[in-house]
Parts: C-alpha cells; structure tokens; sequence
C-alpha cells in the first residue's frame, strides 16, 4: 500500500507522517474521541431498534459455527444476532457514517488514491451479546474478500465501551506483515490454536480498548481476535471495510457480486 502524507483533497484532520508510518508498522491507527457522542448515541438507537425487531438481513451465532455456538436457530439462544448485515443501506446515520470526510480523508491519505467502500462482509453493526455471543479466534479479515491485493482497510467504531470485559478487540501489531505457513492455519484461515509455532504468535496480541466514540482502522492483513462477553450488556460496533478504487474486486467472487461505493473522485 502506498502512502502520501501531502495528499489530503477531502476535508477533515490530516495523518500526520507519523501517524501513517505507524499505521505501515503497526497495521492499525486509534483515534480517541473521532465522533461525537449524540452522534454515537443516535446510531446506537437505531441499533437497538432493528436488534429488537429482528430487522434483516441478520447474522446469527448459530450460523457462525464458532466454538460455543449454539447448534441451530432453533437451540435455546440460537437467534442471537452477530451481525446487522448491510449497514449502509438500513438507515441514514450509519451511511453518513460510512461516508465521513473524516474517515474517507485518512483513508485517501493511507491508500494514496481515491476511496471505495466495499459492500461485500463487514459493512454491518457488529454485536456481541453476553451468555451466546461467542470468541472470536485470531484471523485476518482479507479471508472474508477477494481483491487483486490484500489491502483493504477495516474501520471499526465503538458505540460503548470496549474492554476484554466485554469481548473487546486484540490485536498482534505488526502482523500484517507476516508471512504464515499454511499449516499454521485452520480450514476456515483462523491460527490454529494447538500449533506450536503459533504460541509465540499469540503472546504478542494486545487489548485495544475502546470508548464511545473512539475508532480504529486496521489493516486486512492484521491478526485479531476477540473474546466472549461477560457484562450483562450487548457490546455494539459499526464496522466499514474499504479499498484504493484501483485494487478491484476478482471477477466472479462474492466481493464483485456485492458491489462497491466510491466515494472520492
Ligand atoms: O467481535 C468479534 O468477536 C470479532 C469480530 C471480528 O474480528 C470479525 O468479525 O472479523
């Protein structure tokens, strides 16, 4: 991924060189305090309101098949929502979220052209409900798309707080520059959690702790993971994944078939 700190045409706060070159070393940036709370207290309504009337498209637990799970839709918690899929089309705040100059401008800046937005995965409310919302083990996003390159850029925001209290998430800095063995790797592209060689991998990640309002954009190449909630409260979190115009989707993929949104010129 090529990075310009000189170029910013959307409006909103530049990256600092510093800030790019950590984002390049680290393969993740958090920005405290980015949006304000009545914004993320409106988003978090909206949520709450489709979460409750179950408003698709929805990803269940059950349909996840994480360690944990429930068996099926119908198993004792089997409708616990994962994901309100298609974020940008359910309602206005989360699609003037998804198109903040403040975020496209970094982003500008990190691909160093202009921005698209990808519909495909991600592009949801990203819930974590106490007692059924299961772990997440340590991947990198790119296995959820197909693109020419495997740079993509995740932008996670957390309409509360978000600890390893409540499933918050773990990062290892720097592995997006990492090199894996296949064999170190499970069907599904998760680290397997028994192989030797992935211990040292795993005493690496950190918790990224989060508050209302805080951000962070992460590289689709980062290893991260998350774990359960134990708070009596849902963990709730918008997620946008994004890519340079240039890095198209491969043709024929489910990355293709969902479409994309630019949103610079
Ligand atoms: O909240 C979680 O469990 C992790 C979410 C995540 O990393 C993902 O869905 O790719």
């Amino acid at each position: 991924m090529q990075m310009n700190q000189a170029k910013t045409s959307a409006m909103g706060a530049a990256l600092s060189a510093q800030q790019i070159a950590q984002f390049e070393t680290d393969g993740y940036l958090l920005f405290k305090n980015m949006l304000e709370p009545a914004a993320c207290v409106q988003m978090l309504a909206v949520a709450q309101q489709q979460l409750h009337a179950a408003l698709p498209p929805l990803e269940y637990e059950a349909e996840l098949g994480y360690a944990g799970a429930p068996a099926s839709l119908d198993a004792e918690g089997g409708r616990t929502v994962r994901r309100l899929r298609g974020a940008y089309d359910r309602d206005d705040c989360f699609r003037n979220w998804a198109r903040d100059t403040r975020v496209v401008a970094k982003l500008e800046q990190l691909f160093d052209e202009p921005v698209c937005l990808t519909l495909a995965h991600h592009n949801c409310v990203m819930t974590k409900h106490p007692q059924y919302g299961t772990a997440t083990g340590w991947h990198r996003d790119i296995r959820y798309w197909s693109f020419t390159q495997p740079d993509l850029i995740c932008v996670w925001l957390a309409l509360g707080d978000e600890t390893s209290a409540n499933g918050g998430l773990k990062f290892i800095p720097g592995s997006h520059r990492w090199d894996i063995a296949d064999e170190q790797l499970d069907e599904l592209d998760f680290l397997r959690p028994e192989h030797p060689a992935n211990q040292a991998l795993f005493a690496q990640g950190i918790s990224v702790d989060l508050q209302q309002g805080d951000v962070v954009f992460f590289h689709s190449r980062l290893f991260h993971a998350a774990g359960v909630n134990a708070t009596p409260a849902v963990k709730t979190s918008i997620a946008f994944a994004y890519h340079g115009c240039s890095n198209q989707p491969v043709a024929g993929s489910r990355s293709a078939a969902s479409g994309d949104v630019r949103l610079t010129a």
